[in-house]
């Protein structure tokens, strides 16, 4: 049996950093783990290959070499997923579908032949006893959660690793919280669970035996999810299996309670951390309020965001508008906020309602769904009615975005933030990468950009004030220039 696993493209939006990977001369920011998991867990004398269209071409000879294909998307995927499915079909492969796209939507891929959902650990066996008695079932689903503890290492040798500007790993899944327009409860439920040390250094092993060396980041949805399983056991591992290997980092997804958590934090940075996403959201209690995001109220969420860049962190966040709570006044507070946070990634969406969350169900009910979702939440498109009069929302939301994306204002804030930031105690060589990423840097930002005069005045002033963060500084120029084009290609001028 062949199988071609198929990842659709992304288009090109704010995590797609498309226009920053040029610096490093690659072609996607990370390789599809679903995929490469769903491989490690299909028989072991099955043909196997990885097409991820982000990096490569689907042929028509892959396809005729194919027996089965499985496509793995999410939702931001779903034009190139429509495109892949029709293209097996013309060429007669059957297809089986999985992953957060078809969770949500399945009933609009009529073309699909099987859908093996949910968590292909308990699903993919069933479909697979099935396969080889003659008579595969349409669609697989499950309401339970697995164990991780026998999920196999990704099969990393699928992908060619040279093309990505990061790796990624994942220890665990599920997020003890439960945030209105969130889908990681619905996905992978409440209770954290978590792989073992041993299969996490396993993992790294095979990374490191795959030639990988640099970036890594953990996909998890909250990685403190365990605090005292980390501490006792993933980090103290992670600080022995990182010695004499500095040229690995890491950064994951956190909740903002980490901030409390000084012991964490070290043991975090001593690890390799060097930057988390956190969902901030809003500044605003009302709107915390209504989503229930309860570990953001009644704290100082820019002294937690200090806490975390004076610990070693550089926090990235994710920033949305359109609550129902929120008023006009709403774009402005988050902007003060961004500035002063030095916040330099700022994910900022507008609210869109995703299939399985609670807000989803409730404004279904107040008859305020507009359809599905685009999938890319800082397009600046909604899929729900939102109290305040759309035009207002949308008219705020680029005011945020032409804001804080202006070269004045990113700098500036690229500035706050290395002012504050901890440089990692273990140093590390500059990667080739970067250098040429820097010199590349030079002539596209230095000369040619529109950002030129901020680009030279905040390298000098890190030369003086900061010399150990030059290549902090470089790297967030060049994502600045990504952020700029995103923007501007929305019609939003920065
Ligand atoms: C890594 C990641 C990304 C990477 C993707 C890189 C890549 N090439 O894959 C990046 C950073 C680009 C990204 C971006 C975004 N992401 Co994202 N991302 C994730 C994250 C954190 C981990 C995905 C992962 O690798 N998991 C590890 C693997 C092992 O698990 P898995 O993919 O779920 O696969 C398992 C099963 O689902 C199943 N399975 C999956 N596929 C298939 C296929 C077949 C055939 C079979 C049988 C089984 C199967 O088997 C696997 C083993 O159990 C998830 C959260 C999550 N926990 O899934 C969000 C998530 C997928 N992202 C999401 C979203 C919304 C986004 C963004 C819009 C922004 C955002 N809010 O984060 C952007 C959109 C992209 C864009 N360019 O604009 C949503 C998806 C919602 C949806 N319904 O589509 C998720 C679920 C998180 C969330 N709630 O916000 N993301």
């Amino acid at each position: 049996m062949n199988i071609l696993l198929i990842s659709p493209e992304f288009p090109d939006t704010f995590w797609s950093f498309k226009h920053a990977l040029k610096f490093v001369r690659k072609r996607s920011i990370l390789p599809p783990l679903g995929l490469l998991t769903v491989g490690a867990m299909l028989p072991e004398h099955w043909g196997k290959r990885l097409i991820d269209l982000g990096v490569t071409k689907l042929r028509d000879r892959d396809l005729a070499w194919a027996d089965y294909v499985f496509i793995s998307a999410m939702v931001v995927q779903r034009d190139s997923s429509r495109q892949v499915i029709a293209r097996c079909k013309e060429a007669g492969v059957k297809i089986v579908a999985g992953g957060p796209l078809f969770a949500g939507e399945h009933e609009d891929f009529p073309d699909v032949d099987h859908f093996v959902l949910n968590e292909a650990e308990l699903t993919l066996p069933e479909f697979l006893d099935d396969l080889e008695r003659g008579a595969p079932k349409p669609i697989y689903t499950t309401n339970e959660f697995p164990d991780l503890e026998q999920t196999p290492a990704p099969m990393w040798e699928l992908a060619d690793l040279k093309r990505y500007a990061s790796a990624s790993i994942q220890y665990s899944r599920g997020c003890p919280f439960d945030c209105e327009f969130c889908n990681i409860t619905a996905l992978f439920g409440r209770r954290p669970r978590t792989k073992t040390v041993e299969q996490i250094v396993t993992e790294l092993d095979r990374l490191y035996a795959a030639g990988w060396r640099g970036n890594v980041f953990f996909v998890d949805d909250n990685f403190i999810g365990n605090k005292r399983r980390l501490k006792e056991e993933l980090l103290p591992a992670l600080v022995e299996w990182r010695r004499g290997r500095p040229e690995f980092t890491f950064h994951t997804e956190v909740s903002i309670n980490l901030a409390d958590d000084e012991e964490l934090m070290r043991l975090m940075v001593a690890a390799g951390f060097d930057a988390v996403f956190v969902g901030i959201e809003t500044p605003s209690e009302e709107s915390l309020a209504e989503c229930s995001k309860i570990q953001n109220r009644n704290r100082n969420l820019l002294e937690d965001v200090k806490k975390m860049q004076r610990a070693g962190l550089q926090v990235q966040g994710g920033f949305i508008v359109g609550f129902d709570s929120d008023t006009p006044s709403i774009f402005q507070r988050q902007i003060e906020f961004i500035q002063k946070s030095g916040i330099v990634t700022a994910m900022v969406g507008m609210l869109n309602a995703l299939p399985g969350t609670r807000l989803f169900e409730r404004l279904k009910e107040e008859g305020r769904l507009l359809g599905l979702c685009s999938g890319d939440n800082v397009d600046g498109t909604t899929n729900i009615m939102p109290r305040m009069n759309l035009d207002r929302l949308r008219e705020g939301y680029q005011e945020i975005l032409s804001h804080i994306y202006s070269p004045k204002h990113y700098y500036e804030r690229v500035k706050t933030f290395l002012a504050e930031y901890r440089a990692p105690a273990v140093k590390r060589k500059a990667r080739f990468g970067e250098v040429m990423a820097f010199l590349r840097s030079t002539y596209r930002l230095g000369f040619f950009g529109k950002e030129r005069f901020h680009y030279w005045k905040l390298l000098a002033w890190t030369r003086l004030h900061r010399p150990e963060l030059f290549h902090v500084a470089v790297t967030l120029a060049i994502f600045g220039q990504h952020f700029r084009k995103i923007c501007d290609a929305a019609g939003m001028v920065t």
